[in-house]
């Protein structure tokens, strides 16, 4: 019988006691996957010393977890190197930090091609597979290569830059047309969609119909899946976590202060140390808000094994403590930085005590946390979403109060918006996006793309496809 296949970097097994970790794909997937059964494979996030390396499989609720581990040498050069120093500050606009090295790409393409080596023995001739973002490009590639004739999508959490920037990737042209083996290649945002192509016709001399591009007998389309949450039922447990005592704790011992909370993985992507700029210039400009505001930042530490995120961390700590103690008092700590991941419910309860969100990437894919932010309000007195235009989120999100991340002016003006603003004004902003993220949620997101995923290209038309809501 027919399966469905998911391949992703990591995979997240559900284990009981496991701290929670900070990462989109997972949350994305997992939500993606509640109601339904198949398979996902990937890593299992563990690094092996052992030369043979065999994988495991674990059953849990209809769906079959296959993961292996990585030697030493694969996750260095695949995963710290090509994946997380090269594409990931590519993709991100982030040029000038890219280290490149011929080794660290052989070792992507070694990985990809032991990917493939491993699914050969399970993928059935009509399974349906799914593969995830910028770890796994030349999968489809490497499958091909080995017979598979099945359907395999392709979908990018993360942004995909205009090709004068994509072309600064040493070896762009061996690995960015080895997408068109998908077929269907799909991306957060319109604009991200629109690269792409410009990309294919630029580079490779493809020519589109309404986003079907033909190569030799093949046709491969490229098309826009903003990604979801689960929002009703992360507004339901947003409720639920106004009891827990941690939250509670957290919000008395602000006595009476309003929250502004930040929330997001430790990456100079996520602009944190710009929005520490902003928030002092705030303090600075709006002097009646001293004493009266705490901003916390929740940031739980990522890749720390590579140089330019133990520089990034060594920056934010330092803005924080200076900016705490250029302003703070001896009852009042103006800025709380913590390096923790939090459960679940914990960030909703939080979220949904804070007056404001400040969600400010100088570039994100989508960015689940503004998604997470809006969903968790108490509708009657909601709190504001201030988030930068460069989240692939304030498409959907046009009622935030949207901000340049690079201006600490206009992020400061709008964090002063946010607190004062009056309660009409909020729910009627609060109403509009919680009604276009109830409609596009993580189940939709899902079903759009493997429906589109199993129909031909011919049947396919712009008429066809269910509507999204806000995204225009
Ligand atoms: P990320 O870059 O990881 O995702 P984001 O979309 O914000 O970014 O997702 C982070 C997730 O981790 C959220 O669900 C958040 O709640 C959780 N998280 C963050 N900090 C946490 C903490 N301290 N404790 C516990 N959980 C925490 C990538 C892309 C994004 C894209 C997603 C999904 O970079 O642009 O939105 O994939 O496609």
């Amino acid at each position: 019988m027919a399966q469905l296949v998911i391949v992703s970097n990591r995979v997240a097994i559900p284990e009981k006691n496991t701290k929670p970790r900070a990462g989109g794909l997972e949350v994305a997937v997992n939500g993606a996957l509640k109601h339904k059964s198949g398979i996902w494979f990937g890593w299992s996030g563990k690094v092996t010393t052992r030369t043979k390396i065999a994988t495991q499989k674990v059953v849990h609720d209809k769906i079959t977890y296959i993961t292996l581990d990585l030697s030493k040498e694969d996750h260095q050069e695949y995963y710290n190197g090509f994946a997380n120093r090269v594409l990931w500050p590519i993709l991100h606009y982030r040029v000038d930090l890219a280290e490149f090295s011929r080794r660290d790409l052989s070792g992507y393409l070694r990985v990809n091609d032991h990917f493939a080596r491993e699914l050969h023995d399970v993928l059935g001739p009509e399974d349906l597979v799914w593969v995830h973002d910028y770890h796994l490009m030349p999968l489809a590639k490497a499958l091909r290569e080995r017979g598979h004739k099945n359907r395999i999508g392709f979908f990018l959490h993360i942004p995909c830059p205009p090709p004068e920037m994509l072309t600064a990737l040493p070896h762009h042209e061996r690995l960015i047309p080895s997408l068109c083996e998908y077929d269907l290649v799909g991306f957060q945002t319109g604009d991200d969609a629109f690269n792409f192509s410009r990309y294919l016709t630029r580079e490779c001399g493809l020519h589109s119909h309404d986003f079907n591009f033909t190569v030799a007998e093949r046709t491969i389309r490229v098309d826009v899946f903003p990604v979801g949450i689960e929002t009703a039922a992360f507004a339901h447990l947003a409720h639920r976590s106004e009891r827990l005592p941690f939250v509670r704790h957290v919000l008395e011992s602000l006595a009476g202060r309003a929250l502004i909370i930040g929330v997001d993985r430790l990456d100079y992507s996520k602009g944190i140390r710009h929005r520490l700029l902003a928030f002092e210039r705030f303090l600075q400009t709006q002097p009646d808000w001293r004493g009266k505001v705490t901003y916390l930042q929740i940031a739980p530490k990522s890749r720390t094994e590579i140089p330019e995120y133990v520089d990034l961390e060594r920056g934010i700590g330092a803005a924080a403590g200076r900016i705490n103690g250029a302003y703070g008092e001896a009852d009042w700590t103006p800025i709380r930085y913590v390096n923790r991941a939090y459960s679940r419910a914990t960030l909703a309860g939080l979220y949904r005590g804070a007056r404001a969100g400040l969600v400010t990437p100088l570039r994100d894919g989508m960015n689940l946390v503004a998604k997470e932010y809006v969903a968790a309000q108490n509708p009657d007195d909601p709190g504001v979403l201030v988030l930068s235009r460069f989240a692939g989120a304030a498409r959907e999100c046009e009622a935030a109060l949207l901000v340049n991340p690079y201006d600490p002016d206009s992020v400061a003006a709008a964090i002063g918006q946010a607190l004062s603003m009056p309660l009409t004004e909020r729910r009627e902003r609060h109403e509009a996006t919680f009604r276009v993220l109830v409609h596009n949620d993580i189940q939709y997101w899902a079903d759009r793309f493997l429906s589109a995923l199993q129909r031909e290209p011919t049947t396919l038309s712009r008429l066809e496809q269910m509507p999204l809501v806000g995204t225009q």
